[in-house]
């Protein structure tokens, strides 16, 4: 069912603290933690516990969750002081565009520049 812990995903597994990472924030939908791979002084992983495999599914089946993600996406840059400076939100959706996790995840970048068109 939609939402619901799947055995195989990692997300998954870190939304349930069976994997470990370094969680900066928590609440009732949602976890951040940081990115293993870091690609900005601030690379921040906004997840929602429940299972859906990208953004737009989130969104479709439970708008109000997705709404938190983008929410502590937010507080996050402020958590980390990147809010005056810029940061990104981007949420890779789809193989072709890099997405690797397939549990919708938001990255939070900051503290560099960032060009665009992004690569
Ligand atoms: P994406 O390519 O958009 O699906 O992003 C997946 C991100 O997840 C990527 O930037 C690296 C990160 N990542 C992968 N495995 C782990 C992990 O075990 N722990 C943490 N903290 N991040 C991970």
């Amino acid at each position: 069912m939609a939402g619901e812990p799947q055995a195989d995903c990692l997300f998954c597994k870190i939304a349930a603290g069976e994997v470990p990472a370094e969680v900066i924030r928590e609440t009732e939908t949602t976890v951040a933690f940081r990115d293993i791979n870091p690609q900005a002084p601030t690379h921040v992983l906004v997840i929602p516990k429940a299972h859906h495999p990208d953004a737009a599914s989130l969104a479709a089946a439970e708008p109000a969750i997705a709404a938190d993600v983008l929410r502590e996406a937010g507080e996050v840059a402020k958590d980390e002081k990147v809010e005056g400076t810029g940061f990104r939100i981007i949420f890779n959706t789809g193989a072709g565009a890099g997405q690797t996790v397939f549990h919708a995840h938001a990255h939070v970048l900051g503290g560099r520049g960032f060009n665009w068109p992004p690569g």
